[in-house]
């Protein structure tokens, strides 16, 4: 593949405690280090685990090649926001990307593009940190083929005032909403389609070189069945995975299948 594919396991809100993070961490850990095949040298591969866990995540990962990620960060910088986390704080203990605009941020907490743009822009501030901008349409946008306009329109908000020198360090994870923990996969075409519509807005705002060189996951029900296929689309550059990447065993996989 012209781009480096970038597998990414979003953990979501599990596991429940330090012990198991730390276990499915150290299983990756041995994985990844022990049977080193060339999809693990060739593919960026970074997990989100929750915030208490990152720590841990940056301490047993060392040496297997993953990088770690967090799930959101804060609106603002510092001062009195009970509660928050900011990205100043998850860059200094050495986090390496960002997670932003996931659709169940953007439906169960409200997240709006604004909100999402500015977020961005304050990861950006943050020397060295990546971002995962998530964009997708919901299953009613996707049966009134709005599937092109919504994207459009989050990528466009989403990206506001980056500039093309930054956008080396953003990767798009398109997400269809219907497709997420549902067991409902896009088909590879669905993502493929999808994945032009994405790269033609950022060719649009950035020119083609520079959208050509951007990072686009597929996202929703990735599973180590059904990411090769999916993988085998042109414009389809990795995968974010949510439940699958809950064990060491589907997760490794899922990277092994994805090169
Ligand atoms: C979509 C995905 C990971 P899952 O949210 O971001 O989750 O693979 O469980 O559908």
């Amino acid at each position: 593949k012209a781009r480096r594919p970038v597998i990414a396991g979003n953990w979501k809100l599990n596991p429940k405690t330090i012990a198991e993070a730390s276990q499915l961490l150290k299983l990756l850990h041995a994985n990844f280090v022990n049977h080193r095949t060339p999809a693990q040298l060739d593919v960026e591969v970074v997990v989100f685990p929750p915030f208490p866990f990152l720590l841990e995540a940056l301490l047993v990962l060392q040496g297997s090649g993953i990088k770690v990620g967090a799930q959101n960060v804060a609106l603002q910088t510092s001062g009195a926001y009970t509660g928050e986390v900011s990205a100043s704080m998850v860059r200094s203990i050495g986090v390496d990307y960002v997670m932003l605009g996931h659709s169940e941020r953007r439906a169960i907490f409200g997240e709006s593009d604004v909100d999402i743009n500015k977020k961005l822009h304050l990861c950006l501030a943050e020397p060295g940190l990546g971002v995962i901008l998530c964009v997708g349409e919901t299953e009613d946008e996707y049966e009134s083929k709005l599937l092109a306009s919504v994207c459009d329109v989050q990528i466009r908000k989403g990206l506001k005032g980056v500039s093309i020198n930054d956008i080396s360090r953003i990767i798009i994870a398109y997400e269809p909403v219907w497709a997420i923990g549902t067991g409902k996969v896009a088909t590879p075409e669905q993502a493929q389609v999808a994945h032009t519509v994405i790269r033609k807005t950022l060719a649009d705002v950035y020119g083609y070189q520079a959208a050509d060189s951007v990072r686009i996951q597929y996202g929703g029900s990735v599973n180590p069945e059904n990411v090769d296929s999916l993988m085998s689309m042109p414009d389809v550059d990795g995968a974010l995975v949510g439940g699958a990447s809950l064990t060491a065993d589907s997760f490794t996989r899922i990277v092994d299948g994805s090169a």
